[in-house]
């Protein structure tokens, strides 16, 4: 769907203003927006992940693990595909504040595509490098985008998601190197032409929620508090008539179920062309293992 199309339905959680922010800069940062109990029971849910992940000594399907991680001081980097792994993620995704929220900027069908929830733990837990995620994913059309939400307290230190304003109006980046292989991060000669130094870091109390569109130019430092890490559950929505072009490589029962209105009659084309990332029907590891060049068996994961 268009900006247009999208404003000309009635919004149920944001004002028109935020709205249109959002359409004009490519994001938004919405404090507290996730209630308390939510809040809790999402907490309770990652506790329970990370004392799963202590008998993992390696990364699998579910679990992606930074290399120190063991039993006793378990690093879980990332759970992958959260709602296909417990029903109050898939109740949060599919009937909650955050699916409102994707229809305010979506229109009123609204396909889910994918979840994650990236850990950053405390004294060191990975960068991510500053990227686009449509090239992951492409669709017929740009009308996409990624919810987050930060579980717990998220400040300056602590690698917020950060964002450079407008950056989805412009250029959409080659994520391969030099060497035709998938590099899954904008390279430092591309990145002559993004104004890094415009980048806004979106930070806020628990319960603070991030939009970022589909070819927003995104990234994160490594969290370089001493003791609190940054948990942040993402949830990616496109509007019902953008289409993914390529199968997404994790299967989860919930990838492509429309959460909200009805299943279009057209699908919409947007003219821009769009980059086509690897075959990863073979596996694929994360984008953390991606940008950080680990060696790793690929699993069935992505983006
Ligand atoms: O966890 C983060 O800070 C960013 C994650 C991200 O951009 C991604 O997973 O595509």
């Amino acid at each position: 769907m268009t900006p247009e199309q999208v404003l000309a339905h009635s919004p149920k959680v944001l004002t028109d203003a935020q709205r249109e922010a959002y359409f004009r800069d490519g994001y938004l940062l919405l404090e507290r927006f996730v209630p308390e109990d939510w809040l809790a029971t999402l907490r309770d849910l990652s506790e329970h992940f990370i004392d799963e992940s202590r008998s993992r000594a390696v990364s699998d399907d579910r679990f992606d693990l930074e290399s120190d991680h063991c039993a006793t001081a378990p690093r879980l980097r990332r759970l992958n595909q959260p709602v296909a792994q417990h029903p109050d993620y898939w109740r949060f995704a599919s009937r909650s504040c955050i699916t409102d929220l994707a229809e305010d900027l979506l229109g009123p069908n609204v396909m889910f595509h994918h979840s994650k929830l990236n850990f950053k733990w405390s004294g060191g837990g990975e960068e991510v490098k500053w990227h686009q995620d449509i090239q992951y994913w492409p669709h017929t059309n740009y009308s996409v985008l990624t919810i987050g939400v930060y579980l717990e307290d998220v400040d300056e230190t602590m690698g917020p998601m950060g964002v450079i304003p407008g950056a989805h109006e412009g250029e959409l980046f080659d994520l391969y190197d030099g060497n035709d292989c998938w590099a899954g991060a904008i390279s430092e000669q591309d990145l002559l032409r993004v104004p890094v130094e415009k980048a806004v870091y979106l930070q806020g109390p628990a319960g603070s929620v991030t939009v970022h569109h589909c070819r927003m130019i995104h990234g994160s430092k490594p969290n370089a508090h001493p003791a609190r890490s940054r948990p942040l559950l993402l949830n990616a929505f496109s509007s019902a008539d953008a289409l993914p072009v390529t199968a997404y490589n994790y299967p989860s029962t919930h990838n492509g179920e429309l959460v909200r209105g009805e299943r279009p009659r057209w699908i919409h084309f947007d003219p821009r062309p769009c980059l086509l990332p690897p075959d990863w029907s073979g596996g694929y590891t994360s984008i953390f293992a991606l940008q950080q060049g680990e060696e790793q068996e690929p699993q069935a994961a992505a983006g």
